[in-house]
């Protein structure tokens, strides 16, 4: 086998074609197994070659980290957390010994976008970004995106990989390019006028920024069904597009297809979670381009299908920076392909409620556990909701409470009290407490041009005191 894959190729298939690549997306499961496990041989001896991270890292392994030959043998190696990069940058910075090319072959930096603590540093070279292009366009193709589409990329351009791989990807795919950004004030408005006179086919960002983008088009007179007119929109970053109503009011606002991708930067290409143009909701996971697992949060064992777990990512063909059974700490289900009600005939796993948050942004409350997700899910169901939330969680004596602020539309047919009875009743059965409402007006709370921040958990800052 050829380990890695040469990068560069121009080759497209035909616009009419479903798939980039027929034979690889639509084999039986077992003989893209075969292919996978040949794949992980390769990399972890490169990286167990090349990284003395990763020669310490598997000092005291029962297995040859340069003869992996069987997924058991693999399930030995040790689980790379977010902290284990942190610490290995730490002490030797700024890459870490995971970097397998010489830092003058680096052809690019990124690293990971949060404003405390030190960031991740990731340095990729040519081949590999190369090669990153090429998947996201293969994923891009099975989104619906072809060479004569034009497509905006709205989320910014700073350290954030999501908008560099998409851009990538789109160019790879060879779409027109708009990478417009985000994050400047003004900039949405901005956004809005160049959509309508532009009219891109696509857009990409986060779930949250479309419903601000949309909100911003109607205050400024347009229908962004009607004057954007987009094919589809595909997002990644945050939950959002799999969440069912807020995926729902992305659909109807704009009247296009809706596609929910990503997994993590330090994973890119991304995209190896993605939906396509068929799938209802969730994301197939394309795991001969990134191996995934779904390991048991507690235990860090292998899951079956149907379970509920921590997608752990494995490069394939990273000679860069790999990372190997990189513990993402995102909380998901996946399923079996002929299980899940897709058309596309490819033949990966799916998680068809796509990831719906970070086993840390998991709330405890009066025994109860309870994601964001949730929340969103029952209030972009309501006719009236305005748009934006933020939870705040306390701890007052014994007891936790769940504080929820809520916007009401302007035109909304109920009044406040009526409105605030309905979030408390809706939220109430779907997460088992009652939380204390206040309804303020639409366009109170502040949007995001980015990935959205709607907990305080004041519990957290009790403690941290
Ligand atoms: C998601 C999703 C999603 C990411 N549904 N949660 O977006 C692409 C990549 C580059 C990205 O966001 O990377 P970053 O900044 O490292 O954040 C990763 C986290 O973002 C990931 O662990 C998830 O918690 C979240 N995320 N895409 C739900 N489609």
């Amino acid at each position: 086998m050829n380990w890695p894959t040469a990068a560069g190729s121009d080759s497209r298939p035909d616009p009419d074609s479903e798939y980039w690549d027929e034979r690889q997306e639509t084999r039986p499961p077992g003989e893209r197994r075969d292919e996978i496990i040949e794949k992980i041989g390769e990399q972890v001896r490169y990286a167990y070659d090349n990284s003395e991270f990763y020669r310490e890292f598997y000092s005291d392994v029962d297995v040859d980290p340069r003869n992996i030959t069987s997924f058991e043998e693999f399930e030995q190696l040790p689980i790379l957390s977010s902290d284990d990069i942190k610490q290995e940058q730490k002490e030797h910075p700024p890459f870490g010994r995971f970097l397998c090319i010489d830092e003058e072959d680096i052809a690019r930096i990124y690293g990971t976008s949060g404003t405390t603590g030190r960031p991740k540093v990731f340095g990729i070279g040519q081949d590999d970004w190369d090669r990153i292009g090429e998947w996201h366009a293969q994923i891009l193709w099975s989104v619906g995106l072809r060479p004569d589409d034009r497509v905006i990329i709205t989320s910014p351009f700073i350290q954030y990989l999501g908008s560099w791989g998409a851009l990538a990807g789109v160019d790879h795919l060879g779409c027109t390019t708009f990478p417009f950004g985000a994050g400047m004030e003004g900039q949405t408005e901005q956004a809005v006028e160049w959509i309508a006179d532009l009219q891109p086919d696509a857009l990409y960002g986060t779930p949250s920024y479309a419903l601000y983008l949309g909100e911003t088009a109607e205050e400024r007179g347009h229908d962004p069904a009607e004057d954007f007119d987009f094919k589809v929109m595909f997002f990644s970053g945050e939950p959002g597009a799999s969440v069912p109503s807020t995926r729902r009011q992305i659909e109807t606002m704009f009247d296009c297809e809706v596609v929910d991708q990503g997994s993590m930067a330090e994973m890119t290409p991304w995209m190896s979670n993605s939906g396509c143009r068929h799938l209802e909701n969730g994301m197939h996971v394309w795991n001969d381009i990134v191996y995934t697992e779904l390991l048991d949060p507690d235990t860090e064992e292998s899951l079956e299908y149907g379970a509920e777990g921590v997608p752990t990512y494995t490069h394939l063909e990273r000679t860069s920076q790999p990372m190997i059974r990189y513990w993402s700490g995102d909380i998901t289900t996946w399923e079996r392909h002929d299980e899940t009600d897709c058309e596309c005939g490819r033949t990966y796993p799916t998680l068809p409620k796509g990831i719906y948050g970070r086993a840390d942004d998991m709330l405890v409350i009066r025994g109860k556990n309870i994601f964001p997700s949730q929340i969103e899910d029952q209030l972009h169901a309501l006719d009236d909701y305005g748009d934006e939330f933020r939870i705040v969680v306390e701890r007052e004596g014994a007891l936790d409470s769940l504080q929820l602020v809520v916007e009401v539309a302007d035109d909304a047919e109920t009044g406040p009290d009526e409105f605030h009875d309905l979030v408390r009743q809706e939220i109430k059965s779907e997460v088992g407490v009652t939380p204390d409402v206040t309804v303020v007006k639409q366009g109170e709370l502040d949007r995001t041009q980015f990935k959205a921040d709607r907990v305080k958990d004041k519990r957290e800052l009790a403690i941290d005191v």
